[in-house]
């Protein structure tokens, strides 16, 4: 691993978690928190969120002051040095706020538009998930592979919906999965679940939009366990915008590329 690689992997694990033991602090005095709705009433962010964030930046700034920042709170930062890191302080907020351990730290870096670190640590339960382009992928220093014997009519799929997509959509996606012999499970983070199918607990996941900081770090981790990712867009105005996120295992791509252009 080369030095520039290294030295950000490094950061962003230590970051993972340090940002968690204060998200995880707010997490524990959550009736303190007041919470504002973003797009709609299940859009939520707090203070939490917002301070989670702040850290990150500040932290990566003082040791990369050239790194480009994207963070779903506080928006973009160009930088000059090929290296954008792309945060979701809290993924999860909806479980986070009411009191669901299923929420996470997402912390990516991108070089050419693709990301080659990925850091998703779960304060509540202490998995600390990593990957770093040509490096593998872990949790909690246990390398992950992917079993290619897992399908999507013997394992779960995750699914994944917003304000963004129609209920009809939400629908129709639900219906041809469980039509194709599979079943679903929806645990309000995204992130989380990209890291269950680089653990291998959900065969795949789809959601028809995401932001690139709810899936990078995801991404990362299924490519590194030997999954495969639907290509996402990220050079000029697609960075900031939302687009199809698909992640799986070998052996249910087809499948759920095929949920996807249904
Ligand atoms: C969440 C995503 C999830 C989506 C939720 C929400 P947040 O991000 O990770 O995939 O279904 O609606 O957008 O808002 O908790 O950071």
């Amino acid at each position: 691993m080369d030095n520039d690689l290294e030295t950000r992997f490094s950061l962003a694990n230590t970051l993972g978690v340090e940002a968690g033991a204060v998200a995880l602090d707010y997490f524990n005095r959550r009736d303190t928190l007041v919470i504002e709705t973003k797009r709609d009433l299940h859009d939520v962010v707090s203070v939490a969120d917002r301070n989670v964030e702040k850290l990150i930046r500040q932290r990566v700034a003082d040791a990369f002051p050239n790194d480009g920042f994207l963070g779903e709170e506080d928006g973009l930062e160009e930088g000059t040095s090929g290296y954008t890191w792309i945060v979701d302080p809290i993924d999860g907020t909806a479980p986070f706020v009411n009191g669901m351990p299923t929420w996470c730290i997402s912390i990516a870096v991108v070089k050419d538009e693709k990301p080659v670190i990925g850091v998703i640590y779960v304060p509540c339960l202490e998995e600390h998930y990593a990957a770093a382009a040509g490096q593998g992928a872990t949790l909690n220093g246990k390398v992950l592979t992917l079993d290619p014997s897992r399908n999507m009519q013997n394992a779960l799929t995750g699914i994944g919906s917003n304000n963004h997509v129609t209920p009809e959509r939400v629908g129709e996606i639900i219906t041809n999965v469980l039509a194709r012999g599979g079943n679903f499970i929806r645990n309000g983070s995204g992130a989380l679940m990209l890291a269950y199918v680089a653990s291998g607990r959900l065969v795949g996941y789809y959601e028809p939009v995401m932001r690139a900081w709810d899936c990078m770090a995801g991404f990362c981790l299924v490519q590194e366990a030997g999954g495969r990712v639907l290509p996402y867009p990220l050079s000029g105005e697609n960075l900031m915008a939302g687009h199809p996120v698909l992640a799986s295992n070998a052996s249910c791509y087809e499948d759920l590329l095929a949920v996807h252009n249904s």
